[in-house]
C-alpha cells in the first residue's frame, strides 16, 4: 500500500466532519452531495474484498427507487450475490474512519479477513441515470486505482446487468458473457424459444406498456428491443427524456399509492408493468372497464411463476423440486393459495433480498418475491443437470418438450438477483404460453385488504423482532397487544418491526375489508407509538 498516495487521493475525497453511514440492507444511501468519501471508500474496500476471494467484485452506483437528489453504492460479491454480511461491516467501518485513521483500518480489515494485499484485484463498475452519479463512479475509481485494482467500468447499467456479468465473468462464461450484449443475446434467445411454443391466440401481436420510472430500464429495454421477436411490441413510458427519475412514477410510488403512474395513459384491461429506478423491481398492473385499478404485485407475480413452474416440474417428474420464499409482507391470501391450493411448501424469511435469495438456495427450485416486486428464481446446480440432460436426450415426448421449457426459463431468468427486464419476459412469456389475460392473471386469488403505516420513535431499536420479523419481542406487552387487537378482527394479521433504510417503525395490518385493515393498522400504530416512545403527534386515524 503506497501511503502518501492514499492520503493524497483521500484528500481530495474528505469526509464531512461527524458524518456517520451506515451499510444498511441495501447498502449506502444518503442526498449525493454526502457520499464522495463513500464512493471512495467503496472503491477502496471492492479492490480488499477483490483480493480476499480471488475474483471479480462489483461497484454499483444507484440509490433504487429514492428520489433523484439522493444516491448511494452497493457491492456486488463474485456469483452476482449482495455483498457477504461479514464485509458490511468493514464497509461501515471504512466508511466512517476519520482521515487519519483510513490506513489502520484498511490494516485492520486486511488481518480480519486475511487479505492478502499483494494479489490481483479486479472490480466491475456500473452505475444509474441520477446527475450525480458519473462524478461519484469517478470517485470510485479513484479508490480502485490508489489500492493497485483493475476495473472495468461498464457506464450506465441496471443494478441486475452489473450482478449479471460480474457472475458471468467469475464463472469463465459459463453463466454467460460479461457484455450487455451477451446478456441481451442471452435472454432474448431464451424468450424467442418459448414465444415460439405459445398458441396463437387469435392476438398476432402482444402490447405491453412499460413505465420505466424515468430511470435507466428505458434505456435499456431500448438497446434490447431489436432482439425481441417482432409480435411482442413493448411501449416505453417515463423514458426519461422529460421528467425526473421516481418522481410520481415508477415501481415503488405504484405500489405504494396502488395507483397508476404519472405519464402512461391506462386504458381499460391492457396490460402494463413499472420498473424502478435501478430496474431490480417489477409490479403489473391494469385499470378495469368501471375504472377501478388492480395492483399485480410481487406475490402474484411469484405465484404465477410457481404455478406454471409446477406444472412443468411434475412433467419431468420433479413435483416436489419447488419452494417458495416470502416475508411477512406477503399477502395471506397468496401464502394460502400456494400452500393449500397449489401445495407448494413457503418460508417466511426477514426483509431484505439477501435473505430471500440465501433461503431460496436452498431448494432445486426455489421462487422468491417481495411483495414490492424484487425476486427471482433460483435453480440448483442438480436440478439445472438433470433438466438439460432430459431436454437432450429424453424418449417421451412430452417430457422432453417440458424439460426443454424448463430450460428456457432457466436461461431467461437472471438468477444472480432480482432483474425488472428478466422478470417481465419471464411473465410476458408465461402468460403468452398458458394464454392467460392479465385479468385471469389477478383473479388466481383476491388480495386480503392491508394497510401499511410508519409511526416516529425516538429509537426505533426499540422495537425487536423474532420469527422473521412477524412477531416483537420488545419493548414488552407490544406483542401481546397487537395479538389482542389481531383477535377483534376477521382474518387478520398485523406485524411491527424498524425500518433498515428509514428512522421508523413499519405497521403492516390485514383484514377481511379495507376498513378492518385500516382499524387494526392505526390500532398497532398507536400500541407502537406508546410502548415504544413516540415521536411528535400520535397516529391519526385513516
Ligand atoms: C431495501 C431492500 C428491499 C426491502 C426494503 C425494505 C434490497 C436490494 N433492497 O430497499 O428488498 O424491501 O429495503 O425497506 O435488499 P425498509 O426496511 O425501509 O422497510
Ligand atoms: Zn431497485
Amino acid at each position: 500500500m503506497d501511503l502518501e498516495a492514499l492520503k493524497n487521493s483521500s484528500a481530495l475525497h474528505p469526509k464531512p466532519p461527524g458524518l456517520a453511514l451506515q451499510y444498511g440492507t441495501a447498502g449506502f444511501r444518503a442526498r449525493a452531495q454526502q457520499l464522495d468519501h463513500i464512493m471512495f471508500r467503496m472503491g477502496l474496500l471492492a479492490v480488499l474484498r477483490s483480493r480476499a476471494v480471488a475474483a471479480t467484485v462489483g461497484v454499483m452506483v444507484t440509490a433504487s427507487h429514492n428520489p433523484e437528489e439522493d444516491n448511494g453504492v452497493k457491492l456486488v460479491d463474485p456469483l452476482g450475490e449482495m455483498l457477504h454480511p461479514s464485509w458490511e461491516e468493514y464497509a461501515t467501518q471504512l466508511a466512517n474512519a476519520e482521515e487519519e485513521e483510513l490506513q489502520s483500518v484498511i490494516t485492520e480489515i486486511c488481518q480480519k479477513a486475511a487479505v492478502n494485499q499483494h494479489k490481483d484485484a479486479s472490480v466491475f463498475i456500473g452505475r444509474d441515470t441520477r446527475p450525480s452519479s458519473e462524478q461519484l463512479s469517478q470517485a470510485v475509481v479513484d479508490g480502485i486505482s490508489v489500492l493497485g485494482g483493475q476495473y472495468h467500468d461498464y457506464g450506465l447499467v441496471t443494478t441486475p446487468q452489473l450482478h449479471y456479468l460480474v457472475c458471468c465473468q467469475n464463472t469463465q462464461g459459463q453463466y454467460g458473457r460479461a457484455t450487455l450484449e451477451g446478456y441481451y443475446e442471452k435472454l432474448s434467445r431464451a424468450f424467442t424459444e418459448l414465444m415460439k411454443q405459445a398458441p396463437s391466440s387469435g392476438e398476432h401481436q402482444r402490447h405491453l406498456k412499460v413505465d420505466c420510472a424515468n430511470g435507466i430500464g428505458a434505456l435499456k429495454l431500448s438497446e434490447m428491443e431489436p432482439y425481441f421477436p417482432k409480435e411482442v411490441l413493448i411501449h416505453l413510458y417515463n423514458d426519461g427524456t422529460k421528467e425526473k427519475l421516481n418522481h410520481l412514477c415508477g415501481a415503488d410510488f405504484v405500489k405504494v399509492n396502488q395507483k397508476a403512474p404519472r405519464g402512461l395513459d391506462l386504458k381499460p384491461n391492457e396490460r402494463c408493468c413499472s420498473f424502478d429506478g435501478d430496474a431490480d423491481r417489477i409490479v403489473y398492473y391494469y385499470e378495469d372497464t368501471s375504472g377501478h385499478f388492480h395492483l399485480i404485485d410481487g406475490d402474484k407475480i411469484a405465484t404465477l411463476i410457481s404455478i406454471f413452474l409446477k406444472e412443468l416440474l411434475a412433467k419431468v417428474g420433479q413435483s416436489s423440486a419447488l419452494a417458495v420464499v416470502q416475508t411477512a409482507y406477503a399477502n395471506g391470501s397468496s401464502t394460502h393459495y400456494l400452500q393449500e391450493t397449489l401445495k407448494v411448501p413457503v418460508h417466511c424469511v426477514k426483509t431484505g433480498v439477501k435473505h430471500l435469495h440465501h433461503k431460496a438456495q436452498e431448494f432445486d427450485v426455489g421462487v422468491y418475491f417481495e411483495a414490492n416486486g424484487h425476486g427471482t428464481v433460483l435453480f440448483s446446480k442438480a436440478a439445472e443437470t438433470k433438466i438439460r440432460q432430459l431436454a437432450k436426450e429424453e424418449k417421451d415426448a412430452e417430457k422432453r418438450d417440458a424439460a426443454k421449457v424448463l430450460g428456457n426459463m432457466i436461461d431467461l431468468i437472471n438468477q444472480t438477483v432480482g432483474d425488472a427486464v428478466s422478470d417481465m419476459l419471464v411473465i410476458e412469456a408465461i402468460l403468452a404460453l398458458k394464454g392467460l389475460s392479465v385479468q385471469q392473471w389477478d383473479a388466481i386469488y383476491t388480495d386480503l385488504p392491508n394497510r401499511l403505516l410508519k409511526v416516529q420513535v425516538a429509537d426505533r431499536r426499540a422495537v425487536g423482532t423474532a420469527d422473521a420479523e412477524r412477531r416483537a419481542v420488545s419493548p414488552a406487552g407490544l406483542q401481546e397487544q397487537i395479538d389482542a387487537l389481531v383477535k377483534r378482527h376477521r382474518l387478520a394479521r398485523a406485524f411491527v418491526r424498524p425500518s433498515g433504510t428509514e428512522d421508523v417503525v413499519r405497521v403492516y395490518a390485514e383484514a377481511d375489508t379495507q376498513e378492518a385493515a385500516d382499524a387494526l393498522a392505526h390500532e398497532v400504530a398507536l400500541a407502537v407509538y406508546h410502548l415504544a416512545g413516540g415521536k411528535g403527534a400520535p397516529p391519526q386515524p385513516i
